[in-house]
């Protein structure tokens, strides 16, 4: 009998929920940065594990927001909780338990559906240290299971998989057995010209700053042609972004270009514009154009 079913992966900025994704789908689908907040819309990574069909749901992490942007973040992971069939909540092992994660699992564990916890960045810690931390985490809701991982080291997937995979409901496949994820390319390209704004630069820029894929053809010689603006909502943002004599946008391209090229099977021409736009952090169709819904007031 095939089973099907959603997981969502929750938690705080920076927990290593995207890692995760691409962990357990042994793909690139869900972008990934040493900065809180790089996620900013749902992202589904599916996985094939025996009869069953494991949907992962990637969600920005949960934080206290402010812009009109980041309220529509954190309501994609409450909506991504809430639909989902189990949850996974991350707690970064090496930052411990703060407050903020403490907030979370109570308000999870208000909600009747199934949750284990997941002690990520095992790699970063002492053995000796990680039972006391379990110990306390798993006492702030009713977990189903504990799992200890390094999404980044691959250490404690093959285990999460079998347990998905094991209990997920009985049922069809939702997705066409070889799909990874439900992301568009076009989508992908902004993502990864995204990524690499978040690894290239510092301060306010990343959060600043949004990407859109204008259009993106398949060529008579068989490159893939992609055209994406960068919207910057300051002032100032924009030299940083082109850098002197162009050379940082130049190597986002080159990097964007050429991790696309790995993606996608081919070779990509990239084509970057920057725009200056301040409030487009408070947009409608900015918002709706980064996968997200607007925020209900
Ligand atoms: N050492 C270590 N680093 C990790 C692990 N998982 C994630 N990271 C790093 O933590 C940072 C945040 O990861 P990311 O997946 O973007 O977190 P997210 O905000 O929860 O999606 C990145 O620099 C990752 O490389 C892990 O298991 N071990
Ligand atoms: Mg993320």
């Amino acid at each position: 009998m095939r089973r099907c079913g959603f997981v969502a992966l929750i938690g705080a900025p920076n927990a290593g929920k995207s890692t995760l994704l691409n962990r357990l789908t042994g793909a690139k689908v869900s972008i990934v940065s040493p900065k809180a907040q790089t996620t900013r819309a749902r992202v589904l990574g599916i996985a094939v594990r025996d009869e069953s069909q494991i949907i992962f749901v990637d969600t920005p992490g949960i934080f206290t927001p402010k812009r009109r942007l980041d309220q529509a973040m954190v309501e994609a992971a409450w909506n991504g909780a809430g639909e989902a069939d189990m949850l996974f909540l991350l707690l970064d092992a090496k930052s411990g338990l703060s407050d903020e994660f403490r907030k979370i699992a109570s308000r999870l564990a208000a909600d009747s559906v199934k949750m284990s916890l997941l002690l990520n960045k095992i790699d970063l810690i002492d053995r000796q240290d990680l039972l006391p931390l379990t110990q306390e985490a798993a006492q702030l809701a009713p977990f189903e299971q504990v799992f200890m991982i390094s999404a980044q080291k691959g250490d404690g997937i093959d285990a999460l998989l079998d347990y998905c995979a094991g209990i997920l409901p009985e049922g069809p496949f939702l997705y066409p057995e070889d799909d990874l994820t439900d992301l568009p390319d076009r989508q992908l390209a902004a993502e990864i010209v995204r990524e690499q704004i978040f690894l290239q630069t510092r301060d306010e820029v990343p959060y600043g700053a949004t990407v859109e894929t204008e259009s993106f053809k398949e060529q008579k010689n068989g490159a893939t042609r992609i055209d994406a603006v960068i919207y910057v909502a300051r002032e100032g943002h924009k030299a940083i972004l082109i850098g002197a004599k162009g050379a940082r946008i130049k190597e986002i391209g080159s990097r964007a270009r050429r991790e696309l090229e790995r993606l996608l099977e081919g070779k990509v021409d990239l084509f970057l514009r920057v725009v200056e736009r301040p409030g487009w952090d408070e947009e409608a169709a900015r918002i709706r154009a980064a996968g997200l819904e607007l925020p209900r007031k």
